[in-house]
């Protein structure tokens, strides 16, 4: 489809960059990290990817790259391509946790955390989610309580990404005056642990966490003095999301890829099983959807640098990638037959991770009704 024509000279050699390292550093191992249920050496990784600008990469200051939206959804892709778990990693980093403290946090909290963030000294998390509220946030019920000047947290958080691993946590906690705020805590605080979730059947190659928040203190200073509501935590979703309409479709290009690779070699009744018309069907329709994904997902960086993106914008290119994406590594996975379920071929473990894919930074569902918002005016949630 003439996609690299769309690259300027800067976006291929981020592009090249972040592909050699998974090349290098994640490919060889993915197979066995996955089986294992590890991402072992996660502190190397951050500091490696640290060090190539893949941390906050289009933030700008404090130790990060100041990349372009396309540069930074190419990293996406590139990582994703070679595992979710990967990509999760620096999402929550750099769009999650990072990008909270550069738009929200002082000052001070962005010269104390940003630059060793950047470099992958200090890994972040970023916990909204808890047991019994993820698609309704607003019902959240972590509180923080004021102590004399201090803060008091108390609750839980669920399914966090990076949390046992995290030096640094950005918690969103509701208050009694003013609504709900950001809390930067660092993660040696007294009351604060982060117990891992064990027994994942998806995303097995990241590290997944409760966070137990019993009665943390913390000072004045470490709420995100920049904002108070929702809108806060969404804000950094909509860049976390952007990078997955790109992510997705790495996941999606590692499978057609395999399958394409596959249906030339694998012979039944006397031929390549690509040479029959019902597999071309499938690699057709896989090689649209695929292209058809990567140009939505330029289309909305473009928007980005622009300044022009819009959230319900986000939510289109998150639905429909991926939710295509699985549906491409699915089809690739029957291409495969039986070598589709081994691990010694990738598709099952990219469709597998695209389930939380499929459910993490919003449901397909909540992406629905949030266009459905935008297109009707009128709000499925709460109306
Ligand atoms: P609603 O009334 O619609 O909005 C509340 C306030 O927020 C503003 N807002 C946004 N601002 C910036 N960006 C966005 N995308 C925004 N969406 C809404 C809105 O204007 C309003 O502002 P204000 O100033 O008027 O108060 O809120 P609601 O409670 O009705 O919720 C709407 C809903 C359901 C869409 C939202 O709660 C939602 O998106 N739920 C899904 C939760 C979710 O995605 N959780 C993800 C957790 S993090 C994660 O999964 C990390 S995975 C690891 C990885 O990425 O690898
Ligand atoms: P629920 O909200 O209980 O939803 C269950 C089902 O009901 C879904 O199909 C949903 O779409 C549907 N549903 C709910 N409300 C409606 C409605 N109004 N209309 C129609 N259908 C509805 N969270 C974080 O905060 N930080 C992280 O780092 C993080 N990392 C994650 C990593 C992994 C591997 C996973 C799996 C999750 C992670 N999450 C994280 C949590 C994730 O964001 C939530 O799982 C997600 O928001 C959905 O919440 P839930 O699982 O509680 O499902």
């Amino acid at each position: 489809m003439g996609i690299d024509d769309l690259l300027s000279d800067e976006d291929r050699a981020v592009r090249d960059t972040l592909r050699s390292w998974a090349a290098d550093r994640v490919l060889p191992h993915i197979a066995e990290w996955y089986e294992r249920g590890e991402l072992p050496g996660i502190r190397e990784l951050a500091r490696e990817l640290g060090s190539i600008g893949a941390l906050g990469m289009s933030l700008k200051g404090y130790g990060c790259a100041g990349a372009g939206a396309v540069q930074y959804g190419l990293a996406c892709l590139e990582l994703e391509a070679a595992d979710s778990g990967v990509r999760s990693l620096v999402s929550v980093q750099g769009s999650l946790a990072m990008y909270a403290i550069h738009r929200f946090g002082s000052e001070e909290q962005k010269q104390q955390w940003l630059p060793r963030m950047a470099s992958g000294e200090v890994i972040g998390c970023f916990g909204l989610t808890e047991p019994d509220h993820g698609s309704d946030p607003a019902a959240m019920r972590t509180y923080a309580k004021r102590d004399g000047s201090d803060w008091v947290l108390t609750g839980r958080k669920m399914w966090i990404t990076n949390g046992s691993v995290a030096g640094v946590a950005v918690v969103w906690a509701r208050t009694e005056d003013e609504g709900i705020r950001g809390f930067v805590v660092p993660a040696d605080r007294p009351g604060f642990s982060a117990p891992e979730v064990r027994h994942k059947w998806s995303l097995r190659a990241s590290v997944t966490s409760e966070l137990v928040l019993d009665e943390v203190r913390l000072p004045a200073d470490a709420v995100l003095p920049e904002v108070s509501g929702l809108r806060g935590p969404l804000s950094c979703l909509s860049h976390a999301r952007y990078g997955i309409v790109w992510g997705a479709m790495g996941a999606a290009r590692t499978c057609f890829e395999t399958a394409l690779d596959y249906a030339g070699s694998r012979e039944q009744f006397g031929k390549p099983i690509g040479g029959f018309q019902l597999t071309q069907a499938k690699l057709a329709d896989m090689a649209v959807e695929l292209h058809k994904g990567i140009l939505l997902a330029h289309h909305l960086g473009v928007r980005m640098d622009a300044g022009t993106l819009r959230p319900e914008q986000v939510s289109f290119g998150k639905l429909n990638n991926v939710r295509e994406a699985i549906e491409i590594c699915r089809t690739a996975r029957t291409v495969l037959g039986a070598n589709g379920i081994s691990l010694e071929y990738p598709v099952m473990r990219h469709a597998t991770n695209l389930e939380s894919v499929l459910t993490y930074e919003g449901t397909v569902e909540m992406h629905q009704l949030i266009l459905g918002k935008a297109l009707t005016g009128l709000d499925a949630f709460r109306g």
